[in-house]
């Protein structure tokens, strides 16, 4: 977990104050008194809040229905010119080489031989046109195609009784998610957008797609994928967004 001052969690604050007069008439006065935590001290405020998302995330994946689906749009409806987003700027988005990339495996699972490009392509492919939605305001229309996580997971041998999926990515990014949206039937390692292999800027050569969950949790260029009971995080998780984030 990253160091956040306090003063980062100041939206965070008045956001919960909020909820929690709205829902619950409880000020945050009220709940300072309840936890006997002084919410003018950082380190207490980042552990109240850090709790209070873990929490959270376990209330979400109660709610999370695995036969729910998302929405699925028309052709037509593509967002045209598509946007790109990452934690830099598109011209660095990294460059691949197809021949040698390879797809680690690892963790809870009975086979960790690496995958080819080819070798995935081999496997059951499925096409989603979705709705992608960014935290930070903005959504899309894009037409994803690739193996369903769980056909993969099924594979290599995955305990689906372990709690995590875990991703890392050739840009330092990474990400994790519960298994049971791992296993969700829209859930998908995408190798295609919009009928072609994904272009460099979204995520060459290999793609999660969760069409259930916020866009940070799709991380792009994928390098290792891990089964696990240790919660991972992940990059933007690890600095305060709620790490379930369904949509
Ligand atoms: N590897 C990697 N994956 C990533 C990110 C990133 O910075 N690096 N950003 C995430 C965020 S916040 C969003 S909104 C989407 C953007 O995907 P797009 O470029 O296809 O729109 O990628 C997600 N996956
Ligand atoms: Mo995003």
């Amino acid at each position: 977990m990253s160091k956040i001052s306090s003063r980062d969690f100041q939206p965070q604050l008045r956001r919960l104050e909020r909820r929690l007069f709205l829902r619950s008439s409880l000020s945050l006065g009220a709940l300072t008194l309840l936890t006997g935590c002084n919410l003018q001290d950082g380190d207490t405020t980042d552990r109240v809040l850090w709790a209070m998302s873990r929490f959270n995330d376990r209330m979400q994946a109660l709610l999370f229905n695995p036969n729910t689906l998302a929405p699925t749009y028309a052709a037509s409806e593509i967002t045209r010119p598509y946007p790109f987003n990452a934690f830099y700027g598109e011209d660095d988005a990294p460059e691949i080489d197809a021949a040698d990339w390879k797809l680690e495996v690892s963790g809870m699972v009975q086979d960790r031989t690496a995958w080819t490009l080819d070798r995935l392509r081999e496997l059951p492919q499925e096409s989603q046109i979705t709705r992608h939605i960014c935290i930070e305001g903005w959504s899309a229309i894009g037409q994803w195609s690739g193996v369903p996580l769980r056909e993969f997971l099924k594979r290599v041998g995955a305990d689906t009784r372990a709690r995590y999926v875990g991703f890392k990515c050739a840009d330092r990014y990474y990400s994790s998610i519960d298994m049971a949206t791992a296993l969700h039937p829209q859930t998908v390692l995408a190798l295609d957008f919009i009928g072609r292999p994904l272009p460099t800027e979204f995520g060459f050569p290999l793609r999660l797609r969760v069409p259930t969950k916020l866009g940070f949790k799709s991380p792009k260029h994928i390098a290792a994928i891990f089964v696990t009971n240790d919660y991972p995080g992940g990059y933007w998780e690890d600095q305060g967004y709620n790490w379930f984030s369904g949509s």
